[in-house]
């Protein structure tokens, strides 16, 4: 019989599920090294933690993994129901209120090591969580796709930790109640935009007028067709940098993103290179701890590692 620690929490309504005992030695290094063997060796822990039985198709999970980088205070790995995310925004948020939970972080700053770079995330005595992010940029601005049963949409291409599409002028409702249907047309979206040439873009992001206070309210679609539930932090980044590059939004000011359910994340840049449009965005927002759970792993059990589609 296995077993697997693991810290679930959530931010802004989107799950977590640290690994904090139990993970699979991955042999150091960078992270980004440690991702590929996670992938190409370790599939099944992965859908053992976050899939069904133990989990669902909105669980984030994260494998804290020793850092090359000393000065960090973890590496971490996140994952979801269909494989591993180069970054994840509320995930960091939710692992630095984890450690704070086991009392291995104090208030002040910590750098995480994720696979596509070094984090930084500060935690305030109140809770509050700001991760300055990888830096984020916009690669193509009003790309224009045909989606099966809709017709022509424009939208952007923008990186900020995961590739984006994001649109502005799609004629949707971004309401809980028409969930299943943003999920139906993101997904074909996705389908779409992934027919261009650009990277192989994981997320999909609809924007819509605020109505929880913020500057804007959005939908977002996950790789593995689930929504997220909070703003989404790598989804707000690359929200930032098309702002930026458009000059909506100057480096410093605030932009209050609110989540399909009206939970908020709060972002604000600063330029790295402006003349690439590349800026270092900076994401705050709150989790909250609520399960320490120990996971068992018995060979004998039909779905001990997770129902996989
Ligand atoms: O907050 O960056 C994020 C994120 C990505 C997927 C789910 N949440």
């Amino acid at each position: 019989m296995n077993k697997i620690s693991v810290i679930d929490s959530h931010t802004g309504g989107e799950p977590t599920r640290v690994v904090v005992a139990g993970g699979p030695e991955l042999g150091g290094g960078p992270v980004a090294g440690q991702l590929q063997r996670f992938r190409s060796q370790h599939d099944r822990f992965r859908s053992a933690v976050v899939n069904e039985p133990r989990g669902s198709d909105v669980l984030v999970g994260a494998l804290l993994v020793e850092p090359e980088d000393k000065s960090c205070a973890a590496g971490v790995i996140f994952f979801n129901n269909v494989g591993c995310l180069a970054m994840c925004g509320h995930g960091t948020i939710g692992l630095i209120a984890t450690l704070a939970h086991q009392g291995k972080i104090l208030p002040g700053t910590h750098k995480i090591e994720t696979p596509v770079g070094i984090v930084t995330a500060t935690l305030q005595s109140n809770g509050l969580v700001s991760v300055a992010n990888v830096p984020s940029y916009r690669t193509a601005k009003g790309v224009a796709v045909e989606v099966a049963g809709h017709g022509p949409i424009s939208g952007d291409v923008a990186w900020g930790g995961n590739w984006f599409f994001l649109v502005g002028e799609h004629g949707c409702e971004l309401s809980l109640g028409n969930v299943e249907a943003l999920t139906d047309f993101t997904w074909r979206i996705r389908q779409a935009v992934n027919t261009q040439g650009f990277p192989e873009v994981d997320h999909v992001e609809l924007f819509g007028p605020p109505q929880s206070g913020g500057d804007s309210r959005n939908f977002v679609l996950c790789p593995g067709k689930a929504y997220d539930r909070s703003p989404c932090g790598t989804g707000t980044s690359a929200k930032l940098a098309c702002l930026a590059a458009d000059g909506q939004l100057g480096e410093g000011e605030t932009w209050v993103q609110e989540s399909i359910l009206g939970s908020t994340f709060t972002g604000q840049y600063h330029w790295v290179n402006r003349a690439r449009g590349e800026i270092l965005p900076v994401i705050t927002g709150t989790a909250h701890v609520n399960a320490e759970a120990t996971l068992w792993l018995d060979e004998a059990d039909p779905f001990c590692w997770g129902i996989r589609s």
